[in-house]
């Protein structure tokens, strides 16, 4: 996967994505990040790629012309014709089921806006899909697509060390996960759970179901009714 990403601050996206697991997926080639600098590409003779808006009001807009001469950019690189994510609060909400859906590309181009949003415009020229990471305002689209990338990432085949890791997550099964220990035994006068130290397999995934159960119907209600339709859904078949 290559994810190009369209930015104001491209040291933030190699910094972020730079580290960890994100780091060894691109030394094994599995992902790599071209982060463009939108400044580079405007015409303005200043370096300037904001202005004010039409119509008045507080703040900055990002201009259309560099915004598309950065995009075109990019095309010029590739003979795919790749999704373009605009990160912003008005998107939809980022989901799992995206993030399973955008791994399928060969490559995606991230569009981070600045100030108080980008011209409508090249918006409409260019944009696949808008995506929010969730219902707060950011001061930019660079830690959304930060988490776009790393949530797509994982999904890839190979970046996660056990290619059974991406199954037993929150989401994966409708459910968030269960809880987990690792030793001692007792800490702080805390057991363990009895069932874990059986080694009875049956047993400890049918009570890691009760739990994420559980945890899902007191957490979060709205997935667990969910959970429960697709259940239903399914038997129904
Ligand atoms: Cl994608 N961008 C910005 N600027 N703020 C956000 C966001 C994105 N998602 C939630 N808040």
């Amino acid at each position: 996967m290559i994810f190009h990403v369209m930015t104001l601050f491209p040291e933030m996206i190699l910094q972020g994505a730079g580290q960890s697991i994100l780091k060894r997926a691109m030394e094994k080639g599995l992902i790599s990040v071209d982060a463009v600098n939108i400044r580079d590409y405007t015409d303005n003779k200043h370096g300037r790629v904001d202005d004010y808006t039409y119509g008045g009001g507080a703040g900055m807009l990002m201009q259309a012309q560099p915004v598309y001469d950065t995009y075109r950019a990019i095309r010029e690189k590739t003979d795919k014709d790749p999704k373009v994510i605009y990160l912003s609060p008005q998107g939809r909400l980022f989901s799992h089921k995206d993030a399973q859906k955008f791994a399928l590309e060969d490559e995606l181009i991230l569009l981070c806006g600045h100030y108080e949003g980008i011209d409508e415009r090249v918006i409409e020229e260019i944009v696949t899909d808008e995506v929010s990471i969730g219902d707060y305002v950011l001061t930019g689209g660079e830690l959304a697509a930060l988490v776009v990338i790393d949530a797509v990432s994982r999904m890839i085949p190979g970046v996660l060390g056990n290619d059974d890791s991406a199954k037993g997550d929150s989401f994966q099964n409708g459910l968030l996960e269960y809880p987990q220990y690792s030793r001692p035994e007792v800490w702080r006068g805390k057991r363990v759970p009895e069932i874990l130290l059986s080694g009875d397999h049956a047993k400890v995934d049918e009570w890691r179901l009760e739990q994420s159960r559980l945890r899902t119907m007191q957490r979060r209600p709205d997935l667990y009714q969910k959970y429960l339709d697709d259940e239903d859904a399914c038997n129904r078949q």
